[in-house]
């Protein structure tokens, strides 16, 4: 299979320039590596968008898809993934959708540990509408909906993922597709819960393209086992635009961990259980 295979021919209305279109790539091409190495079939993989600039790769990527609410991506895809656990799930959210309205879902996929993957498009700004503060806007930003500036600190979604218990943490560059091609694999092939932050810097609202290449680099000799280290990492940068910003990108976490659907009572998922109900007892029960 090629990665053009995954193209649906819909008409693309990202900005000219979005660094969307890098993350649409490495997806395309991840989606298409792990096809080839039979190690997920195509027809299983299902993708779950919500609401924002981001949402729009439900059109260009061809594969099965539902296109659920603002903010409300993780429980459609943990849904998804209770009523067939054969199925590849991946998630795509924004940071204001994400982080905002849908918060309180973070840190739930995060404990349940579910075996999905979870992509969020962080560009500091609920874009779509026009470049307004999220919960992860640097502190100082006066913008549309924060005249006077945001004066709270931005939250960190790789030490919050990691504190609800993620088993998985990684953080990708939009402009890196072939880091985040690997990293996107392995969210995939991971069996728990992954969570991918991938820096995207919004063209028109929030261009840190050259912040962000000035400041990141790859974790190297990094111990993704050790959750003290990864945490340690996760805190090096506080998404604020300080000058001696250090941005580690990569693996920070993964740990083998019980996933949700594999600790439920029922033991089988229950579209495969066989129901044989002998229905004149339970008819005879009722009448009496
Ligand atoms: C419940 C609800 N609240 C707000 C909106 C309005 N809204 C639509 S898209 C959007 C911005 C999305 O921002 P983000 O999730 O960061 O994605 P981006 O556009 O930056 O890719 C907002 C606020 C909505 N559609 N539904
Ligand atoms: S507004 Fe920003 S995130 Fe949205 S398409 Fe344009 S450049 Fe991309």
């Amino acid at each position: 299979m090629k990665a053009e295979e995954l193209n649906t021919g819909e008409k693309t209305t990202w900005c000219p320039g979005c660094t969307d279109f890098g993350i649409l790539t490495s997806v395309k091409q991840a989606i298409t590596n792990l096809v080839n190495d039979e190690k997920v079939k195509r027809e299983n993989v299902v993708g779950v968008s919500g609401v924002g600039c981001f949402d729009k790769i439900y059109d260009y990527l061809n594969i099965n898809f539902f296109h659920a609410l603002h903010g409300r991506t993780l429980p459609t895809m943990f849904g998804i993934k209770l009523g067939n656990p054969e199925l590849n799930v991946i998630g795509f959210g924004g940071d204001g959708s994400t982080y905002a309205e849908g918060m309180a879902h973070v840190v739930h996929s995060c404990r349940y540990n579910e075996d999905t993957t979870f992509l969020v498009f962080d560009n500091q700004r609920f874009s779509l509408t026009t470049g307004q503060a999220t919960p992860v806007t640097e502190k100082g930003f006066a913008g549309p909906s924060t005249p006077l500036g945001v004066h709270e600190k931005p939250i960190n979604p790789l030490v919050l993922t990691l504190t609800c218990g993620a088993s998985f943490v990684a953080r990708g560059f939009a402009l890196d597709i072939p880091n985040l091609t690997k990293l996107i694999e392995a969210a995939m092939m991971h069996k728990g819960f992954s969570f991918v932050e991938i820096l995207q810097p919004c063209i028109s609202y929030n261009n840190t393209i050259q912040f962000l290449r000035d400041h990141i680099y790859k974790l190297e000799n990094h111990d993704a086992g050790n959750y003290d280290e990864a945490m340690k990492k996760a805190l090096e940068w506080n998404y604020c635009q300080d000058e001696n910003s250090k941005i580690p990108t990569g693996i920070f976490y993964e740990t083998n961990s019980p996933v949700y659907e594999d600790q439920w009572p029922q033991l089988k998922p229950w579209h495969n259980v066989e129901r044989n109900p002998d229905f004149r007892k339970l008819l005879a029960e009722f009448k009496k």
